[in-house]
């Protein structure tokens, strides 16, 4: 997988993402990360990369020139165009289903806006996918590139450990994970539930879907619904929670 994030702060980029399991995978060149700076495009000879707005208004607009100049570096070492993901509010919302979708992908690139946006030529030319994070309004795209490029490497082959982590953990369906406990056996008076310990890997099975199924209509009714739905919950299993 390479990751390819032009962005006005690339040090941001690269902090965020040489950290921890993101960190170790570019270490073990499971995924390449190239945070490529905009304003190194720019042919304004300041350094510039933004302007006003046409038709006035507060704020600056990020200019189309440097813009298309980087992706341009970029596509240049590529043999064919890559998607292109414009971090925005106005786009997709993100989910899992994306996130399976894009790690089939050989090269990403991701464009973080800063100011109040860039200038809509250069993103009609070069942009495949607006994408959110989520309902609320952040300053800068590089918290939301770094949160879809964290999604995706954990389900990069070899990123993980276990690779049965991947697939099991909360959200690959709708059912979220079960509870985890580990030592000690008592801790602050509340004791691990004893059919853990008890090595019968059926009814320990058993025991952690029931609490899977508990916590999903317990925190997520809508997660629930759509686990009904489904079939990924029987009736029968439903009927406990009536
Ligand atoms: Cl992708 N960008 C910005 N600036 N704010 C956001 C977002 C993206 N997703 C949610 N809020």
């Amino acid at each position: 997988m390479n990751y390819y994030v032009m962005t006005l702060f690339p040090e941001m980029i690269e902090d965020g993402m040489n950290t921890s399991i993101t960190g170790r995978a570019i270490a073990r060149e499971l995924i390449h990360l190239e945070a490529v700076n905009i304003r190194d495009y720019t042919t304004e000879k300041h350094g510039k990369v933004d302007d006003y707005p046409y038709g006035g208004g507060a704020g600056m607009v990020m200019q189309a020139q440097p813009v298309y100049d980087c992706y341009k570096a970029i596509e240049e070492k590529m043999n064919s165009k890559p998607r292109v993901i414009y971090l925005t509010p106005q786009g997709s919302t993100f989910a899992q289903p994306m996130a399976k979708e894009l790690a089939q992908e050989e090269n990403l690139v991701f464009l973080c806006g800063h100011y109040e946006g860039i200038d809509e030529r250069v993103l009609e030319e070069i942009v495949t996918d607006y994408v959110s994070i989520g309902d609320y309004v952040l300053t800068g795209g590089e918290l939301p590139a770094m949160v879809m490029m964290d999604a995706i490497s954990r389900l990069v082959p070899g990123v993980l450990n276990n690779d049965m982590s991947a697939e099991t953990e909360s959200f690959s369906g709708n059912l979220l994970e079960h509870p985890q406990y580990s030592r000690p056996e008592i801790w602050n008076d509340k004791a691990v539930p004893k059919i853990l310990l008890s090595g019968d890997h059926k009814k320990v099975d058993e025991y952690r879907r029931q609490e899977s199924i508990r916590r999903t209509y317990e925190r997520r009714p809508d997660l629930f619904e759509k686990a009904v739905e489904s079939g990924e919950i029987t009736e029968k299993e439903k009927k406990v929670f009536e």
